[in-house]
């Protein structure tokens, strides 16, 4: 129980914070940014699910280590609610970004830090701390704006660092074992 109300709480101040991230769907050739809405994030990514005729890949463009792009689904085995962590922490308003990759014919790659690439996804807010990734997988302008062929929810929770309470804490604790000798 005490664990259950720190963690809505923890989400609760991630959500306050969220002042950067747009309360509006984008649509069309706007930056599709994805940014963390408070310190300290944590990012987990679900796959929503598809609705194409091509499968394809959705990787998160990991920017901290060059030209890596770990995946995280493949629509072709992915199962509906699946879910991934992203490998570390994001400052506040720190941009997430994601590669979907389709699969055969021309094989298609889409970046959200690709501005041709813009008009493939559409960026929904659910709430200050959730967004729905809607992507378009046929190029535009050929493309049939269904923003259905793969959709993603991504959702930040705030993981609180170690606070000067803990920190005062664990001096006292070394206090103690030296009194002690
Ligand atoms: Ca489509």
């Amino acid at each position: 129980m005490k664990t259950r109300t720190t963690i809505m709480t923890a989400l609760a101040v991630c959500g306050a914070l969220s002042s950067l991230a747009s309360a509006t769907p984008v649509l069309g050739f706007d930056d599709p940014s994805v940014l963390a809405p408070c310190d300290d994030a944590t990012v987990t990514v679900e796959w929503i699910g598809h609705n194409a005729g091509l499968d394809g890949t959705l990787s998160w463009i990991n920017t901290g280590i060059a030209n890596t792009t770990p995946e995280l689904f493949d629509s072709g085995v992915a199962g509906i609610g699946d879910k991934m962590v992203l490998d570390r922490t994001f400052a506040l308003g720190e941009r997430i970004d994601f590669q979907y990759a389709v699969y055969g014919q021309g094989g298609e790659v889409y970046r959200t830090d690709v501005q041709a690439d813009w008009g493939q996804f559409w960026v929904e807010q659910v709430d200050r701390a959730t967004v729905l990734v809607h992507v378009e997988d046929i190029r535009l302008p050929r493309g049939d704006h269904d923003y259905n062929d793969a959709v993603f929810k991504v959702s930040f929770s705030h993981v609180p660092s170690p606070g000067p309470a803990a920190l005062f804490g664990a001096g006292m604790l070394m206090m103690g074992g030296r009194r002690r000798r």
